[in-house]
């Protein structure tokens, strides 16, 4: 650009002499010729008169017509040269005129006294004059050789050159100036415009969207390339991230899916994925509201496998194919689950009271009493071996790979090995709820029974070491054991259990985003007006920390009044265990508490209610569940204890992240990955509430940056990553079990 610049600079002025030279030129030509032609004008009209008062010597009629014309400046005057005779006059009497006649007499034309009319220019030293002379030839004097010869002075003609030439050049000077200066400007902000398109497709092309065509960019060459290298890069960019994909997932999948092409896949869990129940004339298909579901279920599709599970639905044993089983996924099946119906006193001894009013309340550290029922207990030893004889036989004969889950099968391992002494089969029992210490868990009346059953597995995981560490400290407490807390391993006899820290993750499927007409429209249809929505999904459970969080929303409301009327808490309240008193109290005094806050600082704006709390006490379906996450501009986990809590990492997955905020209880295993949220204890009311306030108040490159790295954190380790973890370790293990003798193991060292 600055080159040309240069070039124009150098060339205008130039360029501008060239073109003022030209056009003094003409000027001055002009100028001249129309001094010439006024003089033959003047020449010829005072001709005869002249011609007529020389006859008749009348010289002072001559001079009058000579002063007259001196008037004019330039006039110098004219002579009068009669050939003839030789005589020469001059009027007004001037040497310098008469020598012009002298002048003339030289001059060929003049002697042979022809009649003709010609032009001569002299020359002296500051003056320029202009000569014109004429033969004063008349009819009458058909033989007079007369000749009047006019002067001029067109010395002036000179300045007018200059100026002429100087007014040229300074507009031609000026005009080219302003035209230099207009292309200059044009072409700067032509340049712009195509930097600011380029710019504009860059931009698209570097975040991976395609360049819209807008009206000014279609008939642009450079845009129409540009959209084409998008293409091409797009294509690329696919190319890649499918190799990336395939060796991804060849890098840590493939070498799995070769091994457990040789060891069937067995997954034993009280949930089962898919629930059949009778509704008056229908049947319907339900997905379970459940952590350990949603985290299992990608493994089993990708591997294949059977899937046991009690059959909890009105309607489950009515869709069994002739093995006992049923494929699912229904539309797209993947996988085979196998369906244990249980009787009702079954049900109630194993599930809600040995495993729930007992278990559940001791794992966790809600100060929620356990109950211990031997009636309970006997069932659930019965409903374990029960499980474990519905293993197919044709499978503990192969070198399976069998993850029991949870606290619903802590005795399965070891009534498996006992009932299958040779089985090459391989034994994983997985914990998603917390193990609490020693002393706690020593208030178990079956505690040994407990931990031996357990560690007839090879591995058994939880979601956090310190999980771990309390597990083995129990072993070493309770049992005749040997601990290595290097291998982080129980032997008793020759069976060596190992106890490893495997994270759970959730699955990660796209998200389809909401548009913020969307988000409104869906706000709209639960009655929320407000510019803030904070978000809770929970099964109604103590260990969620429900009725602390209602409290914090309270007094949020309260230390905070700005929020009035601008802040709701969406609750989703998935029903739970709703047999036990403990979960139908809970339930209670969770909506009494919801209604008081709403009764307190609910209203009516305009022509819709307010209410700060919406209580959705109901289950949803998935895809409803992740529109719901995106409402939320902050998400609430306030469990009093958790084993990971995957509520917080879906919220994580489906919210946008310059939208979403997350508030986590530490008691939470999702705590020990996600140093990004914030982390508040959800027994202090106070810094809860403040807690929200700020988290309303984080400006979105804040969110958007934390929400970032919890998201690559979620999905450096899904769902499928924890499955294959268990998967592995199981793999790894390399002794295989000894089978433990009723003597060995116990000791009874509790306090
Ligand atoms: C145990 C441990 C551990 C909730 N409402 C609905 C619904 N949900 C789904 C959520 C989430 C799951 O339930 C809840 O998972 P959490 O991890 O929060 O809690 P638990 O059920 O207690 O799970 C826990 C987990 O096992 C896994 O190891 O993290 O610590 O206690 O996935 O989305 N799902 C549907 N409708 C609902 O209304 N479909």
């Amino acid at each position: 650009m600055k080159r040309i610049y240069n070039f124009w600079i150098q060339v205008i002025p130039l360029f501008s002499l060239v073109v003022a030279s030209i056009h003094a030129y003409h000027e001055n030509r002009i100028a001249f010729q129309i001094r010439e032609a006024r003089i033959a004008f003047i020449a010829k009209s005072i001709g005869d008169s002249i011609g007529l008062n020389y006859l008749l010597q009348r010289f002072d009629r001559i001079s009058v017509l000579a002063k007259k014309l001196s008037n004019e400046e330039s006039f110098q005057g004219f002579a009068l040269c009669d050939m003839t005779s030789g005589a020469n006059f001059s009027f007004p009497e001037n040497e310098k005129l008469e020598q012009l006649c002298n002048h003339a007499k030289a001059k060929a034309s003049f002697i042979t006294g022809s009649d003709q009319r010609w032009t001569q220019e002299e020359k002296n030293q500051s003056h320029q004059f202009y000569t014109h002379a004429i033969n004063l030839q008349t009819p009458q004097h058909s033989d007079s050789n007369l000749f009047l010869i006019l002067s001029e002075d067109i010395s002036s003609l000179r300045s007018l050159w200059i100026k002429s030439f100087f007014k040229s050049w300074l507009l031609t000077l000026s005009i080219l100036c302003m035209v230099l200066m207009i292309i200059s400007s044009q072409t700067q902000k032509w340049i712009k415009r195509k930097f600011k398109l380029s710019h504009y497709i860059l931009r698209a092309i570097l975040s991976g969207k395609k360049p819209k065509l807008i009206s000014n960019l279609k008939s642009d060459p450079i845009a129409k390339e540009a959209i084409d290298l998008f293409h091409r890069l797009n294509t690329l960019a696919m190319y890649q991230r499918f190799k990336y994909i395939k060796t991804q997932s060849h890098s840590w999948l493939n070498p799995l899916r070769h091994q457990i092409f040789k060891h069937p896949l067995i997954v034993i869990s009280n949930r089962e994925p898919y629930i059949h129940e009778r509704r008056k004339n229908t049947i319907e298909l339900i997905r379970p509201a459940s952590g350990l579901v949603s985290a299992l279920e990608p493994a089993l599709k990708e591997f294949g496998g059977l899937w046991i599970a009690h059959g909890s639905g009105s309607a489950d044993m009515e869709f069994l194919n002739a093995r006992g089983e049923l494929e699912v996924p229904p539309a797209h099946p993947k996988y085979r689950l196998k369906r244990v119906p249980l009787t009702f006193e079954e049900e109630k001894g194993y599930y809600y009271g040995f495993s729930n009013e007992g278990l559940w309340p001791l794992c966790h550290q809600a100060y929620h009493q356990p109950t211990f029922r031997h009636v309970d207990w006997t069932q659930y030893q019965t409903v374990n071996e029960k499980f474990a004889q519905s293993i197919p036989k044709k499978d503990l004969e192969k070198p399976s790979l069998i993850l029991v889950q949870d606290y619903h099968f802590a005795l399965l391992p070891k009534l498996v090995r006992e009932q299958n002494p040779n089985t090459p089969a391989r034994i994983a029992l997985f914990w998603h709820i917390p193990w609490p210490n020693a002393e706690v868990f020593g208030i178990c009346p079956w505690k040994q029974n407990l931990l031996l059953g357990m560690l007839g597995a090879d591995v058994i995981g939880f979601h956090t070491q310190y999980h771990c560490n309390n597990f083995l400290e129990s072993c070493n407490r309770y049992l005749e054991a040997r601990i290595n807390w290097e291998r982080f391993s129980v032997t008793i006899g020759e069976h060596e259990t190992f106890v490893k820290s495997i994270p759970i993750g959730i699955d990660t499927p796209n998200i389809t985003s909401l548009s913020d007409l969307e988000v409104s429209k869906l706000k709209a249809r639960y009655q929320i007006h407000t510019q803030f929505c904070a978000i809770g999904v929970d099964r109604i459970d103590y260990t969620k920390g429900l009725l602390e969080r209602i409290s914090a929303v309270e007094r949020f409301l309260e230390k905070y009044p700005e929020y009035i009327g601008k802040f709701t808490l969406l609750q989703i309240g998935s029903p739970s265990r709703t047999h036990l008193t403990a979960y139908q109290e809970l339930c209670e005094r969770l909506q009494q508490k919801i209604e008081r806050v709403n009764a307190r600082f609910g209203s009516f704006q305009g022509v819709h209610p307010y209410q700060p709390i919406v209580f959705l006490h109901q289950n949803f379906e998935w895809e409803q569940l992740q529109r719901f996450y995106q409402l939320g501009d902050v998400c609430l986990v306030t469990s009093l204890h958790d084993g990971m809590n995957l509520v917080a990492k879906e919220y994580v997955w489906c919210q946008k992240p310059e939208r979403g905020s997350l508030i986590l209880s530490p008691f939470t295993g999702a705590s020990r990955e996600f140093s990004e949220a914030m982390i508040v204890n959800p027994y202090s009311t106070e810094e809860l509430a403040d807690a929200l306030a700020a988290s309303l108040r984080l400006n979105q490159e804040e969110k958007a940056s934390k929400m970032n790295m919890m998201r690559s954190k979620i999905q450096s380790r899904t769902a499928l990553h924890w499955a294959s973890e268990l998967i592995e370790s199981l793999l790894k293990k390399e002794n295989s079990y000894a089978p433990l003798h009723e003597s060995q193991g116990h000791r009874d060292n509790s306090q």
